[in-house]
């Protein structure tokens, strides 16, 4: 027998003993009952570029394929080759002049090897460094040929898409749950070229020029002399330059807002930001901003969940996606434009349309769906998938255009540069990942990485040595329409519009659009930010800045710094909320919820838990048992032990037992959960239901589960329920969990 024979045999036995201890119950699994949805695979690989795809890359002059067939997965052959496919024999020792000598220069495959790996690392992103990504579809409804003759909003038209949700200020390594805004760019690939929508979770921008950007960037990321703090807004070079250049507080607020720390990439909505031009088959324009809504609404962490998950799981979002797709509860959105008419003010409703701080709130300007997207695959490679995508706002298809908005247009230059030091060269488009699926015919040549082997002598026009190919297509079928839109007659100036000046009557629209208890948590944001700053006067200048939204916030906060009110320096606007701003009070599925259910060792009548497991599953949400100890409790997995369970992992909390203490409790957790010596229930379990109940979470007991709710003392409390049983605990739960968090319990003393 070969040796990869017996290696693949020991790893396929090490693999069969590894069954579902302690990992997530999804759907599936073995062990786990209901078959709803599949259990999550192996990521299968990106599928081979399609024919279309196949840039000049592998064909030659003649017509005969020269290239690799593309890769898929790595490992696939029996034997371990060189890059260049010579067999190896040893990958394990380096060439020697003896056992104990030195290492020969002429070992070409240490040196390979080393080189390789020397340079595996490309420079992070210069601003949404931590990201995350995967792939999926898009289905038009249909419902935009008035406005766009884009052919993938055609009904029923379907499109591969890849997404990537990412930071903005942190590193590649920083944690996901840090207070940010979070980006979402969607690769369509279209059958008339790519679409990239590059936009964010928040959907307004800090600056309205361009130029500003690199201004903004350095005061968020960590300051120049210690490179600290990480991936945060709470220091003083940010607090500085956002109380300084006052454009940027509508975004600031925002960021300061639930927003700014969501619950999931799948509860987050997206905007395109700008407004973009878009053009239909006769011609016509119109106005639009591009939205994107989830289909499990927008939720958000509590500031002190996602204090705790920074620590406790950095990747929470990346898991929580990926942990998603795989158990088939696969993240969907509805795209929807708000559509304008294309007047020559480019103001709706009094909004200037060009200026990326504003919002035009949809109660003036409804989102209307035209498509739907699904993500249902993760990536095989993390590196060649998300790593090396690249988006660019020039990329459009023929009927969606740009507009005048300065942040656009600068955006327009700054993506491909970025590309060509971030990936070596110009020709990041024919990585797989970026690779438009439909035909590319350009006449762009050479530069580092070219992957395609061009046939032909004349890439220029015109030519007649190549036949006059390719020729340009009419205007009814081309991209970049160059609309006769007219561009005044003015002179040359460094100057924005006047309407650009209006820095805070949107602020307090935002803030006046909060209920009770989000105002609450962006005065307590702000609070926390400006009292990590060092420098006083910094806060005492964004004080001022709250002074102009709203006098209430504005107090408050600086009753929290210890400092004086300042007066308005501009009158306060007269504005009307906008209620679709607010995340409370709505209803939404809970899909792929997790729902923690504690045991006890010797738990009687496991068949109960096992079939509220079963009741979980069949919702479409994920059962997590926490028990004493790994192993089997009668029948039952337990996925999580006391010592390696934390409230932040799950939704809500079912409470079947109150066990009681046992010795490897950590004596810390003892005192944090306020046990006393009297204490009858392990203080672990104890942290688990204070922590649930502080952050909003439903919480259910049956049982002996009950006298657990009573030593934390929250028995009888909103959103703590008991029941006869597993299944009727299980259902006063269920019905708490579409209004996401148990709102009644967090206190608010703002009205
Ligand atoms: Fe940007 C990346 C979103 C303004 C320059 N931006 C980047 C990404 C997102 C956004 C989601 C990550 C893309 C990915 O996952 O690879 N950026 C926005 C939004 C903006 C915005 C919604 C305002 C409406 N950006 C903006 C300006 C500039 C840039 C004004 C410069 C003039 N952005 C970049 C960049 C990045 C980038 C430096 C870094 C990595 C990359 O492009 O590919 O070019």
């Amino acid at each position: 027998r070969k040796p990869t024979e017996v290696v693949k045999d020991v790893v396929e036995a090490a693999a069969a003993k590894v069954t579902n201890a302690l990992t997530p119950d999804v759907p599936g699994k073995p062990g786990s009952v209901t078959p709803s949805l599949t259990e999550p695979t192996d990521p299968t690989g990106p599928p081979p570029p399609s024919k279309e795809q196949g840039t000049p890359a592998t064909v030659s002059p003649t017509g005969v394929a020269t290239g690799a067939p593309p890769i898929s997965k790595a490992q696939q052959g029996d034997f371990l080759t060189t890059s260049t496919g010579t067999r190896l024999r040893d990958t394990d020792h380096s060439l020697k002049a003896g056992p104990r000598g030195p290492v020969l220069l002429q070992d070409h495959h240490f040196r390979e090897k080393m080189t390789h790996f020397d340079h595996e690392r490309i420079p992070e992103r210069v601003v949404h460094a931590r990201g995350t990504g995967a792939h999926g579809y898009f289905i038009g409804y249909g419902t935009a040929a008035d406005v766009t003759r884009a052919a993938f909003l055609a009904k029923d038209v379907r499109t591969e898409v890849f997404v990537r949700f990412s930071t903005v200020l942190g590193s590649r390594g920083s944690a996901d749950t840090v207070r940010d805004t979070r980006g979402f760019a969607t690769k369509f690939y279209t059958e008339e070229g790519n679409f990239d929508l590059v936009g964010n979770n928040i959907p307004v921008f800090f600056i309205q020029d361009a130029i500003k950007f690199p201004d903004v960037i350095h005061a968020g990321k960590p300051h120049p002399d210690r490179e600290i703090p990480q991936a945060q807004s709470a220091h003083d070079t940010f607090w500085d330059f956002v109380s300084l250049h006052t454009e940027a507080q509508h975004h600031t607020m925002w960021n300061m807002s639930d927003r700014g720390i969501p619950r999931s990439y799948r509860m987050m909505e997206g905007f395109g930001v700008h407004t973009f031009r878009l053009v239909n088959a006769a011609g016509d324009t119109a106005l639009v901003k591009f939205h994107w809504k989830p289909k499990l609404g927008v939720h958000s962490l509590t500031w002190e969940e996602a204090q705790l998950i920074a620590g406790v799981d950095p990747d929470y979002h990346r898991r929580d996606l990926y942990d998603a797709i795989e158990a088939g509860a696969f993240p969907e959105w509805e795209l929807g434009l708000q559509v304008f008419p294309d007047t020559p003010d480019e103001t709706f409703a009094g909004v200037d349309l060009l200026d990326p701080t504003k919002i035009v709130p949809e109660e003036l300007a409804p989102v209307q769906p035209v498509g739907r997207m699904v993500l249902d695959r993760t990536p095989t490679n993390f590196f060649a998938e998300v790593e090396q995508s690249a988006f660019h706002l020039g990329h459009l298809p023929p009927g969606i255009d740009v507009t005048n908005d300065p942040l656009l247009q600068g955006r327009l230059f700054s993506y491909v540069d970025t590309q060509i030091t971030r990936l070596a060269g110009p020709n990041f488009n024919q990585i797989p990942v970026n690779r438009p699926h439909a035909p590319v015919n350009d006449m762009l040549r050479d530069g580092f990485h070219q992957q395609a082997v061009h046939g032909g002598v004349a890439p220029y026009r015109p030519n007649s040595l190549d036949g006059g190919n390719p020729f340009t297509a009419g205007a009814d079928q081309a991209a970049f329409a160059d609309l006769p839109v007219t561009v005044t007659e003015a002179p040359k100036v460094r100057a924005s519009p006047a309407s650009f000046a209006d820095h805070y009557s949107q602020v307090r629209l935002f803030w006046l659009s909060m209920t009770p208890v989000e105002r609450e948590h962006i005065i307590n944001a702000y609070t926390f930010e400006l009292s990590r700053c060092y420098h006083q006067e910094i806060r005492e200048r964004q004080l001022q800045c709250l002074a102009n939204i709203d006098p209430v916030l504005c107090a408050e906060v600086a009753a929290g710094l210890g400092l004086p009110t300042p007066e308005a320096t501009e009158p306060v606007a007269d504005v009307a909320p906008s209620p679709a701003l607010s995340q409370v009070g709505q209803a939404w599925p809970p899909d792929g919820r997790v729902i923690g259910i504690v045991v006890g060792p010797q738990t009687d009548g496991t068949e109960d838990v096992d079939a509220v497991r079963r009741t979980i599953l069949g919702a479409g949400m994920v059962p997590l048992v926490i028990g004493p100890h790994g192993g089997l409790i009668g029948d039952l997995t337990v996925q999580r032990t006391f010592a390696a369970a934390r409230s932040v992992e799950f939704d809500a909390l079912l409470l079947a037992a109150a066990p009681a203490p046992s010795p490897d409790a950590v004596p810390a957790r003892d005192a944090k959960a306020g046990a006393s010596d009297s204490a009858t229930v392990d203080p672990r379990v104890l942290l688990l239901i204070d922590e649930a109940w502080r952050h909003g979470k439903a919480i259910g007991a049956w049982g002996t589960g009950a006298e657990a709710l009573q030593q934390v003392g929250v028995a009888g409390s909103p959103g703590v329920v008991t029941g006869e049983d597993g299944a009727a605990t299980l259902e006063a739960v269920q019905a708490l969990l579409p209004l996401h968090r148990v709102w009644d319990r967090f206190p608010a003393s703002v009205a």
